[in-house]
């Protein structure tokens, strides 16, 4: 018994060594081809941990489907068979112990990259972003407004932002959760009823929602019936621009 189930192992360890290859290929290939732009820093950061989080999903998938198959096809009772299938309750310990290995190891890199390095990079962009552009951001259903305190524009229902330069979204909410969402910049916050909550983001790519559905604000928490249609504008702009429709705005 224990001669077959070393020789099961090397087959499936051989058949996981070409399709994982493989497999890594088509991830780099749809990370390349079928992924949205990202266009703002912060986005870059979680492009990366989904893209590292992508690759270990998909080598995982394998090496845990590989055994199932294997053992259901080459290991599957005769259709007749009368008896009923063995029940093997052996261990097969040098098996269990690097699948448990490999577990632990892959939970513990993925805690510190890109879980802890992703934050801290997230947390010291905010940090250093000095005196940012401060951006008022209130959601009710179903509709968003943005006010500009320092600029003195209040309740505008387009976000018109500046490319290039750290925004502060102080976001809250005027009933129920919502969450303040732009695609394109791949990071987003929720509004907690009774909370004032913030998030740093800085635009890289100047981009409207005309020219890019994804360059919109999108409410991403249910709530409620005009949940899908609660949507913003989005319009980034050059530093010229900007400073263009603020004095349009304030009269
Ligand atoms: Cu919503």
């Amino acid at each position: 018994m224990k001669r077959n189930l070393w020789r099961d192992f090397i087959n499936v360890v051989i058949i996981w060594a070409i399709l994982i290859p493989i497999a890594q290929t088509f991830v780099f290939w749809s990370i390349d081809h079928l992924w949205p732009a990202v266009g703002s820093l912060q986005g870059e950061i979680t492009k990366d941990a989904l893209t590292f989080i992508y690759h270990v999903t998909v080598m995982v998938f394998i090496l845990v489907t590989v055994p199932f198959v294997y053992a259901a096809i080459v290991h599957r009772v005769p259709l007749d068979d009368k008896q009923s299938a063995q029940i093997h309750t052996h261990a097969f310990s040098p098996f269990t112990f690097v699948w448990l290995g490999v577990s632990i190891m892959i939970n513990t890199v993925v805690f510190v990259y890109p879980g802890m390095v992703g934050l801290e990079q997230l947390w010291n962009i905010s940090a250093d972003a000095k005196d940012p552009l401060v951006v008022d951001v209130t959601g009710q259903q179903w509709q968003w407004s943005f006010s500009y305190p320092k600029q003195g524009i209040m309740n505008s229902p387009v976000l018109e932002v500046p490319v290039d330069q750290p925004i502060k979204f102080i976001v809250k909410s005027d009933d129920v959760m919502h969450s303040f969402w732009v695609p394109i910049w791949g990071i987003k916050q929720a509004l907690v009823p009774g909370m004032t909550r913030s998030i740093v983001i800085t635009p890289t790519e100047e981009v409207t929602t005309d020219q890019n559905p994804l360059a919109r604000v999108q409410c991403s928490w249910d709530c409620g019936l005009g949940h899908a249609q609660m949507r913003a504008v989005v319009k980034v702009v050059s530093d010229k621009e900007f400073k263009a429709w603020v004095a349009s705005q304030s009269f």
